[in-house]
């Protein structure tokens, strides 16, 4: 019997939007259907690639150039799917993953202004033919979500920036719904968390059923 690939669903979103909040619910909302699932991060994700988040999350005076984020962005995400994403689909397990390439794209891209195509060209490189099944974009005003974002730790390199830059993100975001809309699920996350749940469930379902189809 040939074991059935598991699901590679990713949650992307500007600053504050819940991804962590709604993360944990989903994972809870599977595991209750007997799906098995691992939660992971990006970037992150595996010893050597959260050492990569370190060096890409903290404030420094010497600036950081595009082409270092984005290669150590790459860097990273190879890492996570040899050694996480990849052998937990072969073997069956959903991978239920806090960011993917959609980020880079937002970020690296439409943040800071990085020519998409190079963005492509790494993506196919690092990736081949891996693209998740199914992303959630926990979408909300940037304002909304920076306020919500204050209230907690102190701000990483990337909750420095401007609100400019938040709204080149969403709207790369939005950008990326529009050209690819039926791998995208958009939340509204503005709205409290029982509604942003509420708003989950559907696509959980019919993500389930494809795991039968
Ligand atoms: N990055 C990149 O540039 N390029 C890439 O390719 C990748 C990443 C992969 C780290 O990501 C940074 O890396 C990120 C982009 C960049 N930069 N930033 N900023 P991260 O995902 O670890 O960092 P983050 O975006 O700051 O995520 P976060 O801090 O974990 O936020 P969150 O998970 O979206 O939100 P939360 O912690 O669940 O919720 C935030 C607060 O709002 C919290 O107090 C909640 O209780 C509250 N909350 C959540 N939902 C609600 C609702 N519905 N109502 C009211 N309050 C709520």
């Amino acid at each position: 019997m040939t074991l059935m690939r598991g699901r590679f669903i990713t949650v992307e979103g500007t600053e504050g939007a819940g991804k962590s909040s709604n993360i944990e619910f989903v994972r809870a909302e599977l595991e209750a259907r007997g799906i098995e699932v691992v939660v992971s991060r990006e970037p992150g994700g595996t010893p050597l690639a959260e050492e990569i988040r370190s060096l890409l999350l903290s404030p420094r005076d010497e600036r950081v150039c595009e082409d270092a984020e984005l290669l150590l962005m790459f860097a990273a995400r190879a890492q996570h799917i040899a050694a996480l994403i990849k052998p937990a689909l072969a073997r069956g397990t959903w991978v239920l993953c806090d960011r993917f390439t959609d980020a880079t794209f937002a970020y690296q891209g439409g943040g800071r202004g990085v020519d998409v195509q190079r963005i492509r060209t790494l993506e196919s490189l690092v990736q081949g033919a891996l693209r998740p099944d199914c992303t959630f974009l926990l979408d909300l005003p940037v304002e909304l979500g920076l306020e919500r974002a204050r209230k907690r730790s102190q701000p990483d390199r990337f909750e420095q920036e401007k609100q400019a830059f938040f709204e080149r993100v969403r709207a790369s975001y939005l950008q990326r719904v529009e050209a690819e809309p039926e791998r995208f699920a958009v939340i509204n996350a503005a709205l409290d968390m029982e509604q942003v749940r509420q708003q989950l469930l559907p696509h959980l379902d019919r993500l389930q059923a494809l795991r039968h189809g």
